[in-house]
C-alpha cells in the first residue's frame, strides 16, 4: 500500500432521502482522521471536498431516479478527483456522503486494473436498477452501476464500463435485499457474506474466505463501508440502520485482517449521518476503523 494518502471529501445526499449525510466528510475529519493516520507513519494531503451539483427543482424526465442529474455531475467530479490521486500514486480514501459516491469513486478507482476487487461492507446490497429500486434512491444502486446495470448517465461515468465483474465483488454484512437485488445475486453468482455466514464461521474465517478469494482473482482490490454495515447500537448515524449487524469489534477484526493481507488500493467511508448521531460516535468509529485498516497497532 502506498504510504501516501489523499482524502477526498464527497459530501453529497442526493441520492437518499434524509437530509445529513452530507456533513459526513466534516465529522470524519473532526473526529481526527489526518492526525490518525499522520500518527500510524503516512504523510496525508487532505484535497478538500469536491463540488456537490445543485439538484433540480423539477425531476420530470428521471421520477424514478432521484437527482438522478446533479449526482451524474456530482460523481463525474469524484470519478475525476479520483484519478487524479491516483495518478500522483497516492492512496484515494474517499468520504461520503451517502452510498452513491461510490459510482464515481469505483470510476477512478477501477481504471488501472483489468480486475478491481471490491470489498462492499453493508447492510444493503446497493445492487438496484431503476426498474427493481423500491425507492428510486440512486444509494441503493452503486454497485449495480459499477457492474454496469442501470441507467446510461450513470453507468457510463469515466468512459468505460463495466467498472467491477461480479465474480471479483465480495458484499460483507448484508441483511436487508430487495427482490431485484437477490435475483441479480443469484444470477450472477455474486459472493455474499450475510450475517448468517458471519455468525455461523465467525468474522476471522470470513475475512480469510474473502481476502484468499479476491487474492487469487484480482489485481487491485477497493473497500467501500457503508457505516450502515455495522450493528446501529455501535454505528447509529446512518440514514437507514438495520438491526443485527456486524459489530464494533468484528469491524475492527476486518479492518485488520485487510491491513495484513495489504491488498487494498483504494477505500471509502460513507453514510455518516451527524444529524442522526449521538455525539460523533459513527464518524468516530469511523476513524477509529480507518486505523485499523492503515495498520494502527496498540504494541
Ligand atoms: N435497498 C433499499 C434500501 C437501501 C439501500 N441502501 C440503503 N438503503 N442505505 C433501496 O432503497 O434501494
Ligand atoms: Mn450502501
Ligand atoms: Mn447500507
Amino acid at each position: 500500500m502506498s504510504k501516501q494518502i489523499s482524502i477526498i471529501g464527497a459530501p453529497m445526499d442526493l441520492g437518499q432521502s434524509r437530509r445529513g449525510v452530507d456533513m459526513g466528510p466534516s465529522a470524519i475529519r473532526y473526529a481526527g482522521l489526518v492526525s490518525r493516520l499522520e500518527a500510524i507513519g503516512y504523510e496525508v494531503e487532505d484535497c478538500g471536498d469536491i463540488e456537490i451539483s445543485r439538484p433540480e427543482k423539477e425531476n420530470h424526465d428521471h421520477s424514478s431516479l432521484k437527482n438522478l442529474k446533479a449526482v451524474t455531475e456530482t460523481n463525474e467530479r469524484l470519478y475525476q478527483a479520483v484519478a487524479e490521486v491516483i495518478n500522483k500514486k497516492r492512496f484515494p480514501l474517499v468520504l461520503g456522503g451517502d452510498h452513491s459516491i461510490a459510482i464515481g469513486t469505483l470510476a477512478g478507482a477501477a481504471k488501472p486494473y483489468q480486475n478491481l476487487g471490491v470489498i462492499w461492507y453493508d447492510a444493503h446490497g446497493d445492487l438496484n436498477t431503476a426498474e427493481t429500486s423500491p425507492s428510486g434512491n440512486i444509494h441503493g444502486m452503486p454497485l449495480a452501476v459499477s457492474l454496469g446495470l442501470g441507467h446510461p448517465s450513470l453507468t457510463s461515468i469515466g468512459g468505460y464500463q463495466p467498472k467491477v465483474k461480479p465474480e471479483n465483488i465480495v458484499i460483507i454484512g448484508a441483511r436487508s435485499l430487495d427482490k431485484g437485488e437477490r435475483d441479480l445475486i443469484r444470477k450472477e453468482n455474486i459472493r455474499v457474506y450475510t450475517m448468517h455466514e458471519i455468525d455461523r464461521l465467525g468474522m476471522t474465517a470470513v475475512m480469510e474466505e474473502a481476502i484468499h478469494y479476491l487474492k487469487d482473482r484480482t489485481d487491485g482490490v477497493h473497500l467501500s463501508l457503508d457505516l450502515d454495515g455495522l450493528d446501529p447500537s455501535d454505528a447509529p448515524g446512518v440514514g437507514t440502520p438495520v438491526l443485527g449487524g456486524i459489530s464494533y469489534r468484528e469491524s475492527h477484526l476486518a479492518m485488520e485482517m485487510l491491513s495484513e493481507a495489504d491488498i487494498l488500493t483504494s477505500a471509502e467511508f460513507v453514510e455518516v449521518n451527524p444529524i442522526l448521531d449521538e455525539k460523533n460516535k459513527t464518524a468516530e468509529a469511523a476513524v477509529a476503523l480507518a486505523g485499523s485498516l492503515f495498520g494502527e497497532k496498540l504494541l
